[in-house]
């Protein structure tokens, strides 16, 4: 199916609409479903916004001048238009789903099925989609419109780190509308959390460090936070990094790597996935993002020496402290 496709299945919308994302919806998706409505009011179509169980904090500020349901029962409604997903355990809080058009930039998932779609798996960002539409439709961007396509735009870009020639050229005309990159931003950047920040600085006062070759891996342990403690780590120039957080009964572990570990052969999925078995849980992730589950029952030491034991096994060399 095709860009056209959904247009026309655009054009013939009836009834109660209900544009929706997927759950704790980022920037991209949050800015996604506001293009969309604004691009039907445009066209004299009414429709509420809506999303599985919360907006992600970096996403509040965009979205809050918009009425966003939290969970909408898509009995009430004729036609669901989901955007920036197709994955049915992405919306898994939300009651009678029913999905008629889908509109997305990831691996096609279940909800395709029995829908119309527009899926471009080479595109940076739902928002992009929503954009070529809009042309499509032959719908005019005004400045409103253009601030939050671009804010979807430049948020699952990293900022434009990973902009292809075809993005750079929908930014320039979204910017000719009268938007400046500051504002939006400004719009999109995260407060600090100050509970987050102190695990942060906590994780890098309490670390230990090892040496690969040229990698330098670092091991560190926090309360909560463990995830955000990792990507400050990395932040601070760590190949690797892994934090353990030590709850009551459960213990979690979370890593982070540089894209050059992919040249020395290491997987932190795999890492994790035997990680999480070590410990009484379970575990996986990506390549460059691993994490595990289990029981708090193992020191600090036993798992440490289990990661590098498994990172060593990987690269086929010793690590040194
Ligand atoms: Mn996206």
């Amino acid at each position: 199916m095709s860009i056209e496709d959904v247009c026309s299945a655009l054009l013939k919308l009836k009834g109660k609409i209900l544009i929706l994302s997927h759950h704790n919806a980022d920037v991209d998706a949050v800015c996604s479903v506001i293009a969309l409505h604004l691009i039907l009011k445009k066209m004299g179509i009414d429709s509420k916004l809506g999303v599985s169980e919360s907006i992600s904090k970096t996403a509040r500020k965009i979205s809050h001048s918009y009425d966003f349901l939290i969970d909408p029962d898509c009995k009430e409604f004729d036609s669901v238009i989901l955007v920036d997903s197709s994955v049915p355990e992405q919306l898994a809080s939300v009651p009678n789903l029913h999905i008629e058009i889908v509109i997305d930039h990831h691996v096609p998932g279940e909800l395709i099925k029995n829908s119309v779609s527009f899926i471009d798996e080479n595109s940076k960002s739902s928002s992009q989609l929503i954009y070529k539409i809009a042309k499509k439709l032959g719908v005019e961007i005004d400045r409103s419109l253009a601030k939050i396509l671009l804010a979807g735009i430049i948020y699952d870009s990293a900022h434009l780190r990973l902009a292809d020639l075809e993005t750079l050229e929908i930014v320039v005309d979204l910017l000719k509308k009268g938007v400046s990159m500051e504002e939006v931003v400004s719009e999109i950047k995260r407060e600090v959390d100050v509970s987050e920040a102190m695990a942060c600085l906590k994780a890098a006062k309490r670390l230990s460090v090892y040496k690969l070759g040229d990698l330098i891996i670092v091991f560190s342990h926090v309360v909560s936070h463990e995830a955000a403690a990792c990507r400050a780590l990395i932040r601070l120039g760590a190949s690797i990094s892994v934090v353990i957080a030590k709850k009551k009964q459960e213990l979690r572990i979370s890593s982070r790597g540089r894209h050059e570990i992919l040249k020395k052969n290491i997987d932190l999925s795999e890492v994790f996935k035997r990680v999480g078995k070590a410990i009484g849980g379970s575990g996986g992730g990506h390549a460059l993002a691993g994490s595990a589950n289990g029981k708090n029952k193992k020191t600090l030491s036993f798992i440490i020496n289990f990661i590098i034991r498994e990172i060593e096994r990987q690269v086929g060399k010793k690590i040194e402290k």
